[in-house]
């Protein structure tokens, strides 16, 4: 290892929503794996998130609900906080990109860059609104897509047709601000010139990071190859860090130049005396863990800022996931197609560690995934009870009821015991292989082979049989069981904490679990983790004296005969259909829920529709049409028909038979007594052996609702209409 100390980051989630299961199998997940793993190894670490709370959805999100943007970002910037520690998801800090620090730092940032030389600005015309004074962006412009007529296409794609759009090519365009149609203005912005960087950047990550996960070096490669352009670092917008130059009143910084300086602010704010050394030293190894999403701007943007920049490591690796769908469908927040984390530790207290082990096992590492409640059910029961808990408690509870809660003497060893024990090093090898190559779902199949291999030997040595004649062999199988026990202690650290924590305790021992990174703060601040937060030096040891370490996993004694036990309590708890099918049953109502509001919205367009003109007639051919008044004298369904009713008509000249098929829109009773008009001279008609002999007019709007015709004011029957 040829680098001193690591700096892991998460993706800032932008603060306008809650996070999803999608977030965390994406980033969030994989980066805690990776620290916990990391910790228990000796390391020193630092482990960086928090919210991003600028850019244009959160103004928009803001002005739907009639609150300010500030409301919106302290909102979900709480719940998203409490969402990740809920789940043991332990930043060293999770700050946010509305702090001082971090405005007085992007500022910083861009004016050393400006001054440097390494803009270049560029004016170009773009659309304005001018009741409301502002800029639009894409998503402020709505307008008739070019392709399909949708009359509420976007200014940068039309969700109905699917079609990439730029709002230039909308059909009468309006604002979403003030409803206007917005002009053309001239405006000027700073761009960082990519293309300058290309040479660079190719040798950077094409030749010298052919190590990065296949998927991102992939999309970096298709970048580069497509050709770099400049990309603009400014916007016209009143929600961000203000650009802080001459000349660019009313501009902020664009969110993806200042988000990624977040994780500079936020390692300042964490430790105010030692931050450098964690972003200049070049025996710093930063990595960035985000979804496939955010890419480009970790590997082609962001690194090209920190260069022209000139002081800042650049990332070691950007291990980035693809996206995880949610039941077959693709994850989405505007549609409430999501698995909500804080909802999650709602319905199922005691059991983030399924989540996070399910997300693991699942993950979308090179390919998109589906994450699926069957499936979820399926791992806890038949992996994390079955095997994993199932082999634990069976050691445990026999070492209660056989040796009274200690660890037995090895007193009759076999060649199984040893060769058990040794087989799990071939697993921490390739676990530790997994890991550091963020590989984590077959990291957590390698940690989950441990209880595997401990559950055949329990079932194959079936140390309640023995313990009926040889209670000297009994003690070896059951001592080397809670080896095995101890193993999985360390093994599931990084993946399920919660659980191996309980499971700690109930082996009474503790762990080590990580270097003190404040050393050489001189000055701590609040910030700073406090031992018992699970991120601590040790983290639970209630046995006083016994400290697991990773290096001791797969060793032979883990733990000393004489060692007592706690009490036997259970790691996982079987998750029953009734619970599976009522997280369905809520999927399923939100599916019904957007099924009805689409039909809502076609119905309403249908209704909306107006036929074409018809071909023009005579004044002729119309007088040739006798219309007039009649009312309802008696109303009748046709038998055996839906749509049909027959009428007795008085039209003022006689009583008359009419069948109408107005049955879907009126029932006889609503018909009685009803005055109408009527075609009197339709030539008569026979329908279903009754003789109609006139038609009524009906007025029909595009879904085929109808509403008859009926005077102003009731006139005589048989008053002539033209
Ligand atoms: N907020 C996008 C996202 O949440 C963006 C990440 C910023 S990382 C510096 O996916
Ligand atoms: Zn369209």
């Amino acid at each position: 290892m040829n680098h001193k100390r690591t700096l892991v980051t998460c993706a800032l989630p932008y603060a306008n929503g809650p996070v999803h299961i999608g977030h965390l199998a994406g980033a969030y997940i994989p980066g805690d794996i990776y620290v916990r793993y990391l910790r228990m190894r000796g390391e020193d670490v630092v482990f960086i998130c928090g919210s991003d709370e600028h850019g244009v959805p959160i103004t928009i999100k803001a002005r739907e609900q009639g609150v300010t943007p500030q409301d919106i970002v302290d909102r979900y910037h709480k719940v998203m906080k409490d969402a990740f520690t809920g789940l043991g998801i332990n930043f060293d800090i999770y700050s946010r990109t509305s702090s001082q620090v971090h405005r007085h730092n992007a500022s910083q940032f861009f004016r050393k860059l400006y001054y440097q030389d390494n803009f270049i600005t560029r004016e170009t015309e773009q659309l304005y609104d001018e009741k409301a004074q502002m800029f639009l962006t894409d998503r402020l412009i709505e307008g008739t897509c070019p392709k399909c007529g949708n009359p509420d296409a976007y200014g940068d794609q039309c969700e109905k047709c699917g079609s990439t759009l730029s709002p230039e090519e909308l059909l009468d365009p309006r604002s979403k601000l003030s409803g206007s149609t917005p002009v053309k203005k001239k405006t000027k912005h700073w761009y960082l010139p990519l293309d300058r960087y290309e040479p660079w950047l190719r040798e950077w990550i094409l030749e010298r990071h052919k190590e990065w996960k296949t998927n991102v070096y992939g999309q970096c490669k298709s970048w580069l190859d497509g050709g770099l352009q400049p990309r603009a670092v400014t916007r016209d917008l009143d929600w961000g860090v203000p650009v802080p130059v001459e000349g660019a009143e009313g501009k902020v910084l664009y969110v993806w130049f200042d988000a990624p300086i977040g994780y500079i602010s936020n390692t300042q704010e964490l430790l105010p005396q030692s931050w450098e050394k964690w972003w200049k030293d070049p025996q710093t190894r930063l990595v960035h863990f985000i979804g496939k999403d955010n890419i480009v701007f970790h590997c082609i943007v962001f690194p090209s800022m920190l260069k022209a920049y000139g002081e800042y490591v650049l990332p070691e690796n950007v291990p980035a996931n693809e996206f995880l769908n949610l039941e077959g469908d693709k994850i989405s927040t505007s549609k409430g197609w999501a698995v909500w984390v804080h909802e999650y530790e709602k319905d199922f207290p005691g059991q983030e560690d399924v989540l996070r082990y399910v997300l693991t096992a699942n993950a979308p590492e090179t390919k998109d995934n589906d994450f699926t409640w069957k499936d979820f059910q399926g791992r806890n029961n038949s992996e994390l009870v079955a095997i994993f808990g199932n082999f634990v408690n069976r050691a445990v509870v026999l070492t209660h009821k056989y040796f009274g809660g200690a660890v037995p003497q090895n007193l009759k060893p076999m060649d199984i015991d040893a060769q058990t024990l040794a087989s799990v090093k071939p697993c921490r090898e390739a676990l530790e292989k997994y890991v550091e190559t963020f590989h984590f779902r077959e990291a957590l199949k390698e940690a989950m082979n441990i209880a595997r291999i401990g559950n055949k030997y329990i079932s194959d040595m079936e140390p309640w049989k023995v313990a009926k004649e040889d209670m000297d062999r009994c003690a070896s199988i059951l001592y080397t069981c809670l080896q095995l026990c101890a193993d999985l202690a360390i093994a599931f650290e990084p993946f399920t904490p919660f659980s191996a924590e309980k499971l700690r305790g109930i082996l009474q021992v503790g762990v080590e679990a990580g270097k003190d990174y404040r050393a050489g703060e001189g000055n701590p601040t609040e910030n700073f983790y406090k031992p018992g937060e699970g991120k601590a030096v040790h983290t639970g040891c209630p046995g006083g004296d016994l400290v697991l370490n990773w290096e001791m996993l797969g060793q032979a004694e883990l733990l000393p005969a004489g060692h007592m036990l706690g009490e036997a309590v259970l790691l996982f708890q079987k998750i029953e259909d009734s619970t599976i099918e009522a997280q369905m049953a809520r999927l399923e109502g939100i599916k019904e829920a957007r099924e009805s509001a689409r039909k809502a919205k076609e119905a309403e367009e249908a209704a909306a529709k107006i036929e074409p003109q018809k071909a023009e007639v005579s004044f002729e051919q119309f007088g040739a049409m006798d219309i007039r008044t009649a009312t309802v004298l008696a109303a009748e369904r046709v038998p055996k028909t839906d749509k049909l009713l027959k009428l007795t008509i008085d039209t003022g000249l006689d009583q008359r038979t009419i069948v109408s098929g107005i049955a879907e829109y009126y029932s006889p009773e609503d018909m009685l007594g009803k005055q109408i008009c009527i075609l009197a001279n339709l030539a008569p008609r026979v329908i279903r052996g009754i003789e109609s002999r006139g038609m009524i007019l009906m007025a029909k709007q595009g879904d085929g609702k109808m509403r008859f015709i009926t005077p102003e004011e009731a006139l005589n029957n048989g008053a002539q209409i033209g």
